[in-house]
């Protein structure tokens, strides 16, 4: 018999085969409100109720962690007024999604520099993660104040001193180790995505999760990330799958 979770998916859609961590680079959010000849925070609005829907339907489809990229260290650059707007997001966020979140068994983690966020925005970042600690379903990852050179450069300071205070040996740095050194690192054996989707038609890593997506498939869609529905996240799914497959027997 079919579960409740499988019955929804489409029946092309292999269940045996969905990606078990999809990252999101959420892009396009200003150009769509400016379609609509509104002001870019209108698309940001948008685009954060959308964040809530796409949460939703990756769990239903079993994917385990889904990582979305809320705020890159290049983001500061912005208008402060955009900047402001931006800071306010996870707050509102809170307030409106966090009990269906909580319904849906979801987990919520943050990854990023947090200290340097307003005192109001970290708060929203840490009541997310500790009202959502016991849940055992799908981790919602925002990564938010994130860069991954930063990251990087943050693991390779953490590993040299635990280096020199004699905690690891220089030998036994390997791929392992600087994974779990990551800001990822607390994902285990989901660290790395199988998955990495990018909207609203740019082709661009824009220094997003680097070390982490060397296997990655990498799929880029045209829709602005308001009009990503669930249906463009399953052709998504479908287009990882029909790649996938054709290495399936050699992996
Ligand atoms: C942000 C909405 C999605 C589109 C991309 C930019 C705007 C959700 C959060 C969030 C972050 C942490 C948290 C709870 C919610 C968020 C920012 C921007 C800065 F614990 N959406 N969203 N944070 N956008």
């Amino acid at each position: 018999m079919f579960t409740k979770n499988k019955q929804a998916l489409p029946t092309d859609i292999d269940p045996d085969n969905v990606p078990q961590h999809v990252a999101i680079i959420m892009d396009g959010n200003g150009r769509w409100a400016k379609k609509r000849l509104m002001p870019r925070v209108a698309g940001h609005k948008a685009g954060m109720e959308n964040v809530k829907v796409i949460t939703k339907a990756a769990s239903r489809m079993g994917v385990k962690v889904l990582t979305l990229y809320a705020f890159s260290t290049e983001n500061w650059k912005r208008p402060n007024d955009e900047v402001h707007y931006l800071m306010q997001l996870p707050v509102d966020f809170f307030g409106a999604f966090m009990p269906e979140l909580i319904a849906e068994n979801v987990q919520v983690q943050v990854m990023g520099n947090l200290e340097a966020l307003p005192a109001k925005t970290q708060q929203a970042a840490r009541d997310a993660m500790a009202d959502t600690a016991q849940n055992t379903g799908m981790i919602l990852n925002f990564a938010l104040n994130y860069g991954s050179r930063d990251e990087i450069q943050q693991a390779v300071q953490q590993i040299a001193k635990d280096a020199v205070s004699g905690k690891i040996e220089p030998e036994s740095i390997d791929d392992d180790l600087i994974s779990q050194y990551l800001m990822t690192g607390f994902l285990g054996q989901y660290a790395d995505p199988e998955l990495l989707i990018r909207t609203s038609g740019e082709e661009r890593i824009s220094n997003f999760l680097l070390w982490q997506i060397a296997y990655s498939e990498l799929v880029f869609v045209d829709e602005f990330w308001p009009d990503f529905t669930p249906t463009v996240f399953e052709q998504a799914i479908l287009t990882y799958q029909h790649r996938n497959r054709r290495f399936g027997g050699l992996k």
